[in-house]
């Protein structure tokens, strides 16, 4: 009896010391890595997919871009929800609304279904978000409203916004008649606000002074197309006369607007998208 105890014993120890090998010797990372590979291929895919279909929209849209902490997404939220956001942080990844439409033209169809987007000003977000989104829908962008800090403008922040609008430029204007363009300066409740005829005056010379660089080779701008030859893709020769650009002289219009999304003062741009959505 007592030699059948200890033969259970000596086999039930000899079975757990099994296991524990078995556990000890299974390599836990060839178990984590698919894990990890799969877990990642889902986040990449789902990744592109919101990309694409961020980048990719059949519907007239109109897209608010410009400089940094300009209040690009407290205006989104007036024109997709009707009212102020209770706080924004800066914009990583663009928004997507649909305008919302005032009484006036609710029941005008004319008027429904059009999106509103939000982009981020960071540059390497605007490379992966914006200009991918502008090649790829250009003909359902009815308006761009690029806005600007008006009271936080200097010589920097009117290098940016030069930069800025001429990548934009270089893109709308390949299409015939171009793509209209409202730059509005924002924030003229401040008394450091610049007026926007100022704005439009400094714009003017900084990008005569960007391109005659780029006409010597010196500039960073990108003014390649979208296929990345020199030669054909240059859209704004014609709108620079002695070497000196006016925007009056492109094929889409640029409107300047200058008001303040806090106090009420922004109808001018409800104004400006009607009247693109109409023409
Ligand atoms: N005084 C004043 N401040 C404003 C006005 N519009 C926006 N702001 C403030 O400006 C700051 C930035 O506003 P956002 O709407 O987040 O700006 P944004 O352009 O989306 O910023 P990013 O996403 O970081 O590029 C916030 O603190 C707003 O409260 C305005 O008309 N007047
Ligand atoms: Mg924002």
């Amino acid at each position: 009896m007592e030699a059948l105890k200890e033969e259970i014993k000596a086999e039930a120890y000899a079975i757990e010391s099994n296991v524990e090998t078995l556990v000890e010797t299974t390599p836990t990372s060839s178990l984590i890595l698919p894990i990890l590979v799969t877990l990642l291929l889902i986040l990449i895919g789902g990744f592109l997919m919101k990309r694409h279909s961020l980048i990719s929209s059949n519907k007239r849209s109109f897209v608010i871009c410009g400089l940094q902490g300009s209040g690009k997404t407290n205006l989104f939220h007036l024109l997709t929800k009707g009212k102020l956001p209770v706080l924004t942080v800066s914009t990583l990844e663009p928004g997507k609304g649909e305008l919302k439409l005032s009484e006036e033209y609710s029941n005008q169809k004319t008027f429904q279904d059009i999106e509103i987007l939000d982009f981020p000003a960071n540059p390497k977000l605007k490379t992966l978000y914006l200009t991918p989104h502008l090649h790829a829908n250009l003909n359902s962008v009815q308006g761009i409203i690029y806005i600007i800090d008006s009271s936080n403008f200097d010589t920097k922040s009117c290098h940016q916004a030069a930069e800025d609008l001429l990548e934009l430029m270089n893109i709308t204007e390949g299409k015939p008649n171009g793509v209209d363009i409202l730059v509005f300066a924002n924030k003229n409740d401040l008394f450091t606000s610049k007026k926007s005829s100022k704005i439009k005056e400094m714009l003017e010379a900084e990008v005569s002074k960007i391109y005659q660089l780029k006409l010597r080779g010196l500039s960073k701008v990108d003014l390649a197309g979208k296929d990345g030859g020199e030669e054909d893709n240059d859209n704004l020769d014609l709108a620079t006369k002695d070497g000196k650009f006016e925007f009056q002289q492109l094929e889409g219009n640029v409107d300047f607007a200058q008001g303040n999304i806090f106090k009420d003062k922004w109808s001018m741009i409800v104004d400006w998208m009607y009247e693109k959505i109409v023409n």
